[in-house]
């Protein structure tokens, strides 16, 4: 019998209290296709699952037996997965060291001449070259280097789960909350310059079978694990089928309470149907939101990154029938993009708060190496980087020292300017775009600035930098922050790590954008705040205005301590609202600890968990 070791190591995953890991799926699914065929299954076992970034010795004491290493390559583990495959090379010579996966960079012609203790690396999907490989190596015939196969357009492929091959890694750890993915589907038909959707984008997309996807929420479910992913690049986009997939996550949820939460990609040109899906997922509370991948909505820049042409660009309307049907939706947004300016990403921002979209996350520009930006327009932008080490380091920084000083710190190469906005400008419009989050999404001035601008027509924009260099001018303290957090942004282009502590709260990089709000309440300020707003705001509107903007404010934000356990009425004075209001907590839980609420002010966001609902008390 000859021993295969699988490793697919992800870090820590969502709020720390839940100690939650993704289950190494792909390599799960490499392997629940090779014992399909029997020749492999009599000659091959596994010998070691390496989900996590454990320490290299002793992944390489647990491979004493091992004949052969497949190694899935991810962005958030290239450094130690090429460590390991080194380290192991040199404690076992004749050990098989075989790479896949989307962070594979196959496209250097000295990748394998740098790294030549691997035997052989498999571009794409796996499946087949897996089986090759293990064939060849039972029939002792030498390994090719490179291993690249058509697309499988039949996925009648045999599941990890339902096969039980994660049932001792579940057993040997109970203290884990596991996060499943669940496949539905491979491909995508869109070529996003920006991405690299597991190097199968502008591909056809081809179907894995309902009754295995049928089976693996049954597992999903028998296992009780709350939180789901799927895998698929553009969900609702095979109408029927997969509202008949909605309907089936839904059933399982209702029959068993599990999955609870899902994170899901959705179609970008069928508005009707992942409004349908969304609603049903709402309907029985599946922690989930209507998510518009927006990008930007300046065209020029939609042109270069070719998303052009895509429904959800139509905002209005599709945010219109998500009110219509009373679904929340959240927006994301990429700054950095080819082509886009200051102005041209301010017009975006006013955009999103034009539509009064819920939840906004804003991410920096990051190059994929596999992507066709980085393949293609690094010239033609003139789009210059750093690598920032902090995105995957968030839940256990200490892993950070260490991992540098044995060279294998994971980074993602972040954008800091291109040919139409400079380094500076892009420091400085992302503190305010910063702020524009902490305080309007985060619910310290959205009731005021919405109101000005239904009422008065005053454009969000205006409204935000008048409030912005008000604040500069006149709050030493907020001034501080922002100052910080600018001075952050520069600390992270050098070192790549935002070392970054404001008044007690650790700034990692990619909660960037979200910073603001748990400073504040880290320092008991939302009170403070509000009444901040609502001076500034008095030149604007009546002290009736004003005095109900305090109140409600104050209720809507999620506050530690403050929580609100049954429903609140608020009367209202003014035309603020149309109304008396119920305020009431969307979800009802309480956290103990207040790292953990400041935690969930983050991870809880796509959701609303940061904000309690406002219902007009009819
Ligand atoms: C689920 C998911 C996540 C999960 C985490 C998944 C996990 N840790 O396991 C979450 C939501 C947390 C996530 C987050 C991020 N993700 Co993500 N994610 C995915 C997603 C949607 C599915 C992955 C999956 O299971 N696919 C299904 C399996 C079967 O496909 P596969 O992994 O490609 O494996 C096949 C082949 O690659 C190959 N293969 C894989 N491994 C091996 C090994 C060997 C030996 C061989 C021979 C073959 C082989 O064979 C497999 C079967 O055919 C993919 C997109 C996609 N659909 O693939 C993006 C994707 C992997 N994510 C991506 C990115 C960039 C991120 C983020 C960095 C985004 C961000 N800006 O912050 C974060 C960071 C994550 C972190 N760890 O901190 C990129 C990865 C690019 C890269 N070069 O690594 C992808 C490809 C999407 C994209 N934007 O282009 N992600
Ligand atoms: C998992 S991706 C979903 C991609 C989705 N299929 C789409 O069409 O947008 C989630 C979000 O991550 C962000 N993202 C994806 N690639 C990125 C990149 N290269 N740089 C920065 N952010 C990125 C985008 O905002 C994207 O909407
Ligand atoms: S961003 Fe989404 S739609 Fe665009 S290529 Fe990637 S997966 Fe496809």
């Amino acid at each position: 019998m000859f021993n295969v070791t699988l490793v697919q190591p992800n870090f820590q995953t969502g709020p720390k209290h839940l100690n939650s890991y993704y289950l190494p799926y792909s390599v799960g699914s490499l392997w629940s296709y090779l014992i399909q065929n029997q020749q492999i299954k009599d000659n091959y076992q596994v010998d070691n699952w390496i989900f996590r970034r454990e320490e290299l010795q002793s992944v390489v004491n647990r491979c004493k037996n091992t004949d052969i290493v497949f190694i899935s390559l991810y962005i958030w583990n290239k450094n130690y997965c090429l460590m390991l495959g080194k380290v192991l090379k040199e404690a076992y010579p004749n050990i098989k060291i075989i790479l896949g996966g989307p962070e594979l960079p196959h496209r250097n012609p000295n990748f394998l001449k740098e790294n030549d203790y691997i035997d052989s690396i498999v571009i794409g999907e796996g499946e087949l070259a897996v089986l090759e490989i293990l064939t060849a190596y039972l029939d002792k015939k030498p390994l090719e280097q490179v291993y690249e196969f058509d697309r499988i357009q039949d996925l009648n492929l045999p599941s990890p789960y339902t096969l039980g091959l994660f049932d001792d890694l579940i057993k040997q750890h109970p203290d884990i909350e596991w996060v499943p993915t669940l496949e539905t589907d491979r491909g995508c038909p869109y070529s996003c310059t920006f991405c690299d959707w597991g190097s199968a984008t502008a591909s056809k997309m081809y179907k894995l079978y309902d009754e295995r996807i049928l089976a693996d929420l049954k597992w999903v479910a028998d296992n009780k694990l709350p939180y789901l992913a799927l895998t698929s690049s553009n969900f609702g986009i095979f109408k029927d089928r997969d509202i008949m997939i909605a309907d089936m996550i839904v059933a399982t949820n209702k029959q068993t309470g599990f999955p609870s939460g899902i994170s899901v990609s959705y179609a970008k040109n069928s508005n009707d149907t992942v409004l349908e899906i969304v609603k049903k997922f709402i309907e029985v509370n599946i922690q989930t939101g209507l998510t518009l991948s927006l990008q930007t909505t300046t065209e020029e820049v939609l042109e270069n990154i070719k998303r052009k042409n895509m429904k959800i660009n139509s905002i209005d309307e599709i945010i219109g029938s998500a009110k219509e049907k009373n679904v929340p939706a959240l927006t994301e947004l990429i700054l950095g993009m080819p082509g886009e300016t200051v102005e041209t990403w301010k017009a975006t921002l006013e955009q999103i708060l034009i539509n009064e979209i819920p939840t906004l996350d804003v991410y920096f520009l990051q190059l994929l190496v596999n992507s066709p930006m980085y393949v293609k327009q690094i010239q033609e932008y003139d789009l210059k980087t750093f690598y920032a080490y902090d995105f995957f380091y968030g839940v256990q920084n200490e892993k950070f020292e260490y991992d540098k000083k044995h060279k294998i710190s994971e980074s993602i190469e972040v954008i800091k300017s291109t040919n139409t906005i400079s380094e500076n400008e892009m420091e400085d419009v992302a503190v305010f775009t910063a702020f524009i989050l902490g305080l309007h999404m985060f619910g310290i001035s959205n009731i005021i600035s919405t109101y000005l601008y239904q009422t008065q027509n005053k454009s969000y924009i205006e409204f935000y930098t008048q409030l912005y260099d008000h604040l500069k001018q006149n709050d030493i303290v907020l001034n501080g922050w922002l100052d910080q957090l600018k001075t952050g942004l520069q600390d992270w282009k050098k070192t790549g790590y935002m070392e970054t502590t404001i008044d007690n709260v650790f700034i990692e990089g990619w909660k960037f954008f979200h910073s603001i709000m748990p400073i504040i309440q880290n320092n008991n300020l939302v009170e403070h705040y509000i009444n901040v707003v609502g001076d500034f705001s008095k030149q604007f509107v009546t002290q009736d205005i004003i005095d109900d903007y305090i109140k409600i404010s104050n209720l809507q934000i999620k506050q530690f301590e403050s929580y609100i356990h049954d429903s609140v009425h608020v009367t209202v004075k003014s035309n603020l609202f149309p109304a008396n209001l119920i305020i009431s907590d969307r979800y009802g839980d309480y956290l103990d600890k207040k790292e953990d609420h400041l935690d969930m002010l983050f991870f809880g966001r796509r959701r609303g968990w940061h904000l309690n609902k406002i219902s007009l008390d009819k």
